[in-house]
């Protein structure tokens, strides 16, 4: 696959700014018409530096690893072969998936566990053409099966602190709550990480999103925002609209995981548009767990053609059939999304991130913006 050069082609990229970084964006980007699509899809397709702002890590668990894993730990998993487990990633809803991925998680036992992981998704997302990256990790998930917190933040962190040097991209950790358990179970933990100085830079919502509204977890925002801490939520990914609106009014969140159903919601997405609100869409994610039908029927043409703030991202990559440069491949091939889309959602990426304004104007100027 050839590399993004940064060579701005004629009609092909943005009109080059040297607008502060921070600044909306402004006419929305067109929706490809049918011939226009048909010629795209000829195109070979190039990879863009993109900062992933949606990403989990125990969602990058490949099942080669999880077999090895669970090896090393002596851990017998109820799959005789990789063939019998890969048969399992048939997903009806976000729950038949959060089962297995829960699951999978058992082989997760010892830091170096959690480093060899963190480290095989940096070497991917790079070569995917990812220069910045914000990972969730669900520390719930861990302390809960007795596998205590220093072990899975440490050995996500080890990886992380060498992660610009090593692979080129820069990386922010990100906590996220189990919606489905408690507000207390969630304030208990985000103590015990700010007790032990865990270099995390923001909390997440994520977990089954229906029946556990944003409103259930205003005080553990309010406390992370004391901290200092960024804020993002899943919403409007299988919830309703009203859930994005919880989230941004209630937890002040400062970007939206999904946001997909704010289409339903006219006056939402006028809000969305006005604020600049990012919103982290993850296409392969909603096909494999049927928020949407097929990826022709994604509603991301739509969103960006609202102008709204979209990026595009892998949440779990080795459960959706792909990681960020598979995505803008099948966007390319399935949608014909345009070269001038593909760049603005590369550059939403980068501006939508929490990294700080000199990796924002690096990473845009390799994108090919001044
Ligand atoms: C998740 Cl796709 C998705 N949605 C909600 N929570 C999650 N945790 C991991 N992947
Ligand atoms: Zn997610």
């Amino acid at each position: 696959m050839e590399t993004y050069d940064g060579a701005p082609e004629p009609g092909g990229v943005p009109a080059l700014s040297d607008a502060p970084i921070s600044e909306a964006d402004e006419a929305a980007a067109p929706v490809p018409d049918a011939e226009e699509a048909a010629v795209v899809v000829e195109q070979p397709v190039k990879l863009l530096p993109v900062a992933e702002l949606h990403l989990h890590i125990e969602g990058t668990l490949e099942p080669e690893l999880i077999f090895a894993l669970a090896e090393r730990n002596g851990i017998e998993l109820p799959y005789a072969d990789l063939d019998e487990l890969r048969a399992c990633y048939e997903f009806t809803d976000l729950q038949s998936f959060l089962d297995l991925y829960y699951a999978n998680m058992a082989v997760l036992q010892t830091e170096q566990d959690f480093a060899d992981m963190t480290r095989a998704y940096l070497e991917r997302a790079a070569a995917a053409g990812v220069r910045h990256a914000e990972i969730m990790v669900d520390p719930q998930a861990h302390v809960s099966r007795g596998v205590p917190l220093e072990t899975c933040v440490n050995g996500v962190a080890s990886v992380l602190a060498n992660s610009l040097a090593e692979f080129g991209v820069s990386t922010l950790l990100i906590a996220a709550f189990l919606r489905d358990l408690s507000e207390e179970s969630a304030l208990d933990v985000l103590e015990q990480l700010l007790a032990m100085n865990a270099p995390i830079a923001g909390i997440g919502l994520d977990s089954a999103e229906v029946g556990n509204p944003p409103a259930k977890f205003e005080r553990l925002f309010a406390r992370a925002k004391e901290a200092g801490l960024h804020r993002i939520a899943h919403a409007g990914e299988e919830g309703p609209p009203s859930y994005i609106i919880d989230a941004l009014e209630l937890l002040d969140v400062e970007r939206i995981d999904h946001g997909i159903r704010c289409m339903e919601d006219p006056e939402l997405v006028e809000h969305l548009v006005a604020e600049r609100v990012p919103l982290t869409v993850c296409p392969l994610s909603n096909v494999r767990l049927r928020a949407v039908d097929t990826l022709a029927e994604h509603p991301l043409p739509a969103m960006l053609a609202a102008g709204l703030n979209v990026s595009v991202n892998s949440d779990d990559p080795a459960y959706f059939g792909g990681y960020v440069d598979d995505n803008f491949v099948q966007l390319q091939t399935v949608l014909g999304l345009s070269e001038f889309d593909r760049v603005r959602l590369a550059s939403n990426s980068i501006r939508s991130s929490f990294a700080d304004d000199e990796r924002k104007t690096e990473l845009l100027a390799e994108l090919g913006y001044s």
